[in-house]
């Protein structure tokens, strides 16, 4: 039996209600959690495979955050015991440290990033990344003040969301539509964005917009810095996996009543791109600042040569 959290959870990440690549791993393991809690298996077997069920539930939510996966990983390599009272325990366990290692990371990130940020910078952001703000909370908590020129962030407009933020910050902001990048681009001291997913060659996938914004910035000399916990790490791209870019619905771009108007059209509506490390100046992780070339040292030490499927049948 799957317990009603991991549906709820898997729909609203689908659904994007809970949406951003760190607040996606949270849920994920918080659901995992509930499983572990709520199960009421009688035998460790079947216990286990409710728990791997769910991680298969939630693994098929979106494709492109790896650290929904590797937040599954990480719970599931931890369930150890020959009871299911053992079993329900350390999966409860696992869930709570893999919490809290999230938010150790993300403060020890954002700490790094701030080093990067001097007293009266402007950053230009796209979507909303927890790990990006992160680096601008421990600037402002450093006494440095910060302004932001927020890209909007279409077809979903996250940017909203980094704008609130900022704004419950004091930070001043001003939103520009996606095209308008370029003309404040020289305005600004830094682009600083998130990541979903980390290849081993230092490519940055990210919010679709993310690799024009850093050819332009590359072209007016702004530097690009990448904040992203170790967790966006893809393991699989050590063996020459490449990382799947979700698809998502046409109605985002063209709702039904806009589509009667316009007429017969195909719409793609991909929800993330692939930045080439060349344009990317730092990655920000909470083990320091790297430059993109050289994440795979520290993707091989962290997840070695290749990665399990906890959550296979
Ligand atoms: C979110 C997005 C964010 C990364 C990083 O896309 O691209 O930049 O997930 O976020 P979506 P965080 O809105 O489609 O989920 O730093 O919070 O992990």
């Amino acid at each position: 039996m799957l317990a009603p959290e991991v549906e709820t959870t898997a729909e609203d990440i689908a659904e994007m209600e809970v949406r951003g690549a760190a607040t996606i791993a949270r849920a994920a393991a918080e659901a995992l959690e509930a499983q572990a809690r709520d199960s009421d298996a009688d035998a460790p077997a079947q216990f286990r495979e409710e728990l791997r069920a769910a991680a298969r539930r939630l693994r098929n939510t979106r494709p492109t955050a790896v650290s929904l996966p590797n937040a599954l990983r990480y719970v599931l390599n931890e369930v150890e015991g020959d009871t299911v009272a053992a079993l329900r325990a350390s999966t409860i366990e696992a869930a709570e440290r893999f919490r809290d290692q999230l938010d150790r990371a993300q403060d020890d990130l954002g700490a790094i990033g701030a080093n990067r940020l001097r007293d009266g910078d402007t950053i230009m952001t796209h979507c909303h990344s927890t790990d990006a703000l992160a680096c601008v909370e421990a600037a402002l908590d450093d006494g440095k003040e910060i302004e932001a020129v927020v890209k909007e962030t279409r077809p979903r407009k996250q940017g909203h969301i980094t704008a609130k933020q900022l704004r419950e910050w004091d930070v001043p902001v001003t939103m520009v539509v996606d095209n308008a990048a370029r003309r404040y681009l020289d305005d600004v001291d830094h682009v600083l964005v998130g990541a979903d997913s980390i290849a081993a060659d230092g490519s940055v996938v990210n919010k679709i917009g993310t690799s024009m914004l850093a050819v332009s910035a590359r072209e007016r000399g702004v530097p690009v810095m990448v904040a992203a916990q170790t967790l966006k790490l893809h393991p699989d791209t050590l063996t020459g996996h490449t990382v799947e870019i979700e698809m998502r619905d046409e109605t985002e771009v063209l709702s039904d009543e806009e589509r009667a108007e316009v007429g017969d059209v195909d719409v793609e509506n991909p929800a993330f791109d692939v930045t080439p490390p060349r344009y990317v100046d730092a990655i920000v992780t909470e083990r320091g600042q790297f430059p993109p070339e050289s994440v795979v040292t520290l993707m091989r030490e962290q997840y070695g040569e290749g990665t399990s499927e906890p959550w296979a049948e």
